[in-house]
């Protein structure tokens, strides 16, 4: 039988680490690897229009299957395209394999065509990246990216130049042992009893929940159950620990709401859940505070501890709940949920007037009928921008639907290549790419490979014909919007000419309509839906000196933010209060 290749044992050994496709645009120093991919049985080549939405579909994917996906770049620029949607996944704690092709290895350090050092042009983005300059590195560089990937739930880059993966490879493959999987982390004995003993001493106990919950609802429930505690949640947290919460304080932040501001603050022990959230100002500073965290090097690094626990939240609260004393007091509970449900109440009000007949549409409308309409399991891709806001406060969680955007690198235009990764990954589920008309204009090329590879993803436009979260931004810094407005333009008359299903929504009576119909089309659709660029919306703890340069240039403007269905939910946990 013929020796491999390098190129025929690296796509080998992406199989055997569950790699089903890589995301990527062919190139010459690519050539051998796509040619091992065209005949690999296991593992397809998914052909983009831009190397950046290789990366960002890689990294969605690997979010919503949890298992390692991969993309590639020829070498130079092929490659540095890759470079925003590496860093997303990375943030993201995504794991994916990115290959960087490269120049012919005899002209590496000689200035040659299309000539970058991709080691170290991916090693802020990465956990491993490594130049494969002799086979012989083979197959031990590559386990050993993938491993790093998969082991510390990140971006690993091997390069690899287009002459050395057409060389035969030193030993077959076949027996690696790989690590595919994390083992879940359970902190030491001396933590866990801290910790409890941090609980029982303690009577007003705020839990404060990001994306490290996942898998986590069950326990995390239990425990506030246990000792009656108000749960809020950062972005991240919001689709593990917002459904079915009788403790839901809502959620902090730039874009929150509710009262988690207050229920952290309030509390004299503040425990974080699995969470990075980077805002210092929103967390208080004058409160006991406890960390839980799966990465060791997080802890602490935004607020001052007075314990850190390294390890799994679900393990850590397993750990603590036999362990803690129930508490019989729920008087700070009660009245966090009291004045979460108040403070929904009072944006509900200031959202819902006339919001039907509004013309142009207020987005706050079509976030919510989306919201409606939408299937149970949908999986939402969300872009940077006033998507997020509309998302984080209108798509309801439910512990089956998916809510992905770029919440940790913020870039804009992630929703378009993340809903292809996901709809590639789970071809049966609803998938909705929820658009700023900046985001998708950015990647627009991208929506052509829907069409190519007929998927049927449903883009949402959110088309204000504005870059309206910098609107936003010069607003709050008192500034005049300056470069941040478009002409109008009919993406749904794009959508058709590229092939696809477009309607363009401009009355809110069809805005129901529209998105049905899409939903019903067996194939790409795309909704342009022609929204108010005048809808903001404004954090609940923004600043005196930020508050002063937004009331500068906002006094004609129209703040709001209703929240959707969370002032149901609220009013439902306030019923649940006990009465005396
Ligand atoms: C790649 C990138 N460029 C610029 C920014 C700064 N930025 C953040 S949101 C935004 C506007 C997004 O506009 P759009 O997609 O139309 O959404 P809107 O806020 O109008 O709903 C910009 C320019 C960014 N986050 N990422
Ligand atoms: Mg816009």
């Amino acid at each position: 039988m013929a020796r491999q290749t390098i190129a025929d044992q690296f796509v080998d050994i992406l199989a055997q680490a569950g790699v089903r496709r890589i995301y990527g645009i062919v190139g010459d120093s690519l050539n051998p690897i796509t040619d091992a991919v065209r005949r690999s049985p296991d593992v397809t080549w998914v052909q983009v229009r831009h190397e950046e939405t290789a990366a960002f579909a890689a990294g969605a994917e690997a979010q919503i299957t949890g298992r390692l996906a991969a993309c590639a770049g020829s070498c130079g620029p092929g490659n540095v395209h890759l470079v925003n949607g590496l860093y997303d996944a990375h943030r993201s704690m995504a794991p994916v394999l990115a290959l960087a092709a490269h120049i012919p290895s005899s002209e590496i350090g000689t200035g040659y065509f299309q000539e970058t050092h991709p080691d170290r042009l991916f090693a802020e983005c990465s956990h491993y990246s490594e130049l494969i300059s002799h086979p012989s590195q083979m197959p031990r560089v590559l386990q050993t990216a993938i491993q790093h990937a998969v082991g510390r739930s990140g971006v690993s880059v091997v390069s690899l130049p287009g002459d050395v993966a057409g060389r035969e490879a030193p030993e077959r493959a076949a027996e690696l042992a790989l690590v595919t999987r994390r083992p879940a982390i359970r902190p030491g004995e001396d933590e866990i009893a801290a910790l409890a003993r941090m609980v029982d001493a303690a009577q007003r106990v705020t839990l404060f929940c990001g994306s490290g919950t996942a898998g986590a609802h069950d326990e995390v429930m239990e425990l506030a159950g246990r000792i009656k505690s108000p749960v809020g949640h950062a972005l991240r947290g919001k689709e593990w620990i917002q459904y079915d919460n009788p403790f839901d304080v809502g959620m902090s932040g730039l874009l929150g709401y509710g009262a988690a501001y207050d229920a952290m603050h309030e509390a004299d022990l503040l425990i974080l859940l699995g969470t990075d959230f980077p805002y210092r100002p929103f967390l208080p500073d004058d409160v006991r505070t406890v960390q839980v965290d799966v990465r060791p090097e997080h802890l602490g690094r935004r607020s001052k501890l007075d314990l850190a626990v390294w390890g799994d939240v679900r393990e850590t609260l397993r750990a603590i709940i036999p362990r803690v004393r129930e508490k019989t007091d729920r008087r700070f509970l009660d009245r966090m949920l009291k004045r979460h449900a108040d403070a929904l109440e009072g944006v509900v009000a200031a959202y819902t007037r006339d919001v039907e007949r509004h013309v142009p549409i207020h987005p706050e409308y079509v976030a919510s009928v989306l919201d409606e309409e939408a299937a149970d399991d949908a999986v939402f891709t969300v872009d940077t921008g006033m998507c997020n806001v509309w998302a984080a406060r209108y798509l309801t969680p439910n512990g089956r639907r998916r809510v992905i955007g770029s919440f940790s690198h913020g870039s804009m235009a992630n929703a378009l290549p993340q809903a292809l990764g996901v709809q590639l990954a789970q071809p049966g589920r609803q998938v909705v790419s929820v658009s700023g008309d900046g985001g998708f204009s950015m990647l627009m090329g991208d929506f052509l490979s829907l069409v190519q590879h007929r998927l049927p993803v449903k883009v949402v436009v959110f088309d204000n014909s504005s870059l309206g979260m910098v609107d936003l931004e010069m607003m709050v810094a008192g500034l005049p919007p300056y470069g941040t407005s478009y002409p109008h333009t009919d993406y749904a008359a794009i959508a058709r000419a590229a092939g696809a299903f477009g309607v363009r929504v401009e009355n809110p009576k069809e805005v129901a309509d529209g998105l049905r119909e899409a939903f019903r089309h067996d194939g790409p659709a795309l909704v342009d839906v022609v929204t108010d660029p005048n809808a903001l919306s404004i954090p609940p703890h923004i600043t005196g000196e930020q508050l002063t340069g937004f009331a500068l240039s906002a006094s004609k403007i129209i703040v709001s933010g209703g929240v959707g269905r969370m002032v149901q939910l609220a009013r439902a946990n306030l019923r649940n209060i006990p009465r005396p």
